[in-house]
């Protein structure tokens, strides 16, 4: 079938919106009528060129939200009508990573994920018989895709696609990354790097655990307000500090009796690996964890002293939020629904499908938060 799709054909390219073909679900595939889709940083970063696993010409987009409008042979958690959103780490709770529940990086269709092609090694999209590519299992720049059905978790039909498309990333990474991989407790201090699009929801994360101290760090000045609109308590711009950035974060979180100071966590929303080095080192002596949450391009390396290490600090990193989405997701936009997290205000802009360029310029520009396409 005719679908319309921005479409990547070349890296550093805006994307091209035209009409490309769809074939239908095959055995354990589900076609879903996507009906938003958020802009994420990484969509960006792919597209730039700088993602080691970017493939072109494909059709990106993995901030999803839609229904299932036909479903392939043997699939049984899904029907036609389910609202649904797609899932970049799938949950197929049979494959060795599932069953370990030590962790949510799913194993079983990652290579193929990875390769822009379904699970069977082919693409369900193309143009005029040539082969687009899949983007992370997802491609939600398009208003139809093909998912695996273990690569979509089954949300309520009252829940409003252009706000929960949001889950199927930013939230869920931001908010999972303070949950599952930190684990922040009650009167934490925390340090994040960063306040774009997920660090406002790691920020939102630490007001829902009750975190005593969530200092936010960020370049731009105009970041401040939006810190404080989700519980930021303190703000820090590095270019009003110098050189001396993790001292003076060292100095800030000392407490009480305790003055050696530094954050029990710290998050990297940046993809900068200096800024990586510096949330490790603003971690406390003995026991600050960092979370490393920021994409890094191709070729980039962190380091710090070992004696960093040695000396009790943590070094971690999340990806979607350390969720397993089918379980985790729908809970996700209960707590949305319930008004316990908040999406609205983060959604600075709604644009058509013809417009999503404008929504990569609004990024680069620093002038959004989160941008949605609503098909
Ligand atoms: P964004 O562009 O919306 O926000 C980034 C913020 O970082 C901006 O406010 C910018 O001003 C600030 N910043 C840039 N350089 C800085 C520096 N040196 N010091 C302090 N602040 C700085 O991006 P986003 O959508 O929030 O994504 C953030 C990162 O998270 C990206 O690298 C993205 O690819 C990654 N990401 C990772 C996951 C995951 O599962 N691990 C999921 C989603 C996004
Ligand atoms: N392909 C890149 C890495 C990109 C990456 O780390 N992706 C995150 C999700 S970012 C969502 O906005 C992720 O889930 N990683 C785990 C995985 O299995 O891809 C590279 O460097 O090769
Ligand atoms: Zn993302």
């Amino acid at each position: 079938m005719d679908v319309r799709a921005a479409v990547a054909f070349e890296a550093g390219k805006p994307l091209e919106i035209t009409t490309v073909q769809l074939d239908g679900p095959k055995e354990g595939e589900v076609m879903v009528e996507v009906k938003a889709t958020g802009i994420c940083h990484t969509d960006e970063f792919t597209l730039s060129g700088a993602d080691p696993e970017g493939i072109f010409p494909s059709i990106l987009g993995h901030e999803g939200a839609g229904v299932v409008v036909e479903v392939g042979p043997g699939v049984t958690s899904l029907k036609t009508g389910d609202h649904v959103i797609p899932l970049y780490t799938p949950e197929c709770r049979q494959c060795p990573s599932c069953l370990s529940q030590k962790t949510n990086l799913c194993t079983a269709i990652r290579s193929t994920q990875g390769q822009g092609l379904m699970p069977d090694g082919t693409s369900r999209f193309s143009l005029n018989g040539e082969r687009l590519h899949h983007y992370m299992g997802t491609s939600t720049f398009a208003n139809f895709t093909v998912l695996p059905e273990i690569a979509l978790a089954k949300v309520r039909e009252d829940a409003p696609f252009d706000k929960i498309c949001y889950i199927g990333c930013g939230v869920t990474t931001g908010i999972g990354a303070v949950v599952n991989t930190a684990k922040v407790e009650p009167g934490a201090t925390a340090i994040v790097f960063g306040l774009g699009g997920i660090g406002l929801n790691v920020i939102q994360g630490l007001r829902l655990v009750g975190a005593d101290m969530i200092v936010g760090v960020d370049l731009n000045n105009a970041k401040k307000e939006w810190g404080e609109r989700f519980g930021m308590t303190h703000f820090v711009n590095p270019k009003e500090i110098g050189e001396e950035l993790v001292p003076y974060l060292v100095d800030l979180t000392k407490r009480g009796a305790d003055q050696i100071g530094g954050a029990d966590y710290t998050f990297d929303c940046t993809g900068n690996v200096t800024v990586m080095r510096q949330a490790l080192e603003a971690c406390h002596r003995g026991w600050g964890q960092s979370i490393v949450i920021g994409v890094a391009p191709a070729g980039a390396e962190i380091s710090t002293r070992p004696f960093q290490l040695v000396t009790g600090r943590v070094w971690k990193g999340t990806a979607f939020g350390g969720a397993r989405g089918r379980t985790d997701v729908p809970r996700i936009v209960d707590w949305y629904m319930d008004g316990k997290i908040e999406i609205d205000p983060m959604i600075t802009h709604t644009l058509a499908l013809d417009e999503i360029n404008k929504g990569f310029d609004l990024m680069h520009a620093g002038q959004s938060i989160r941008s949605v396409v609503v098909y």
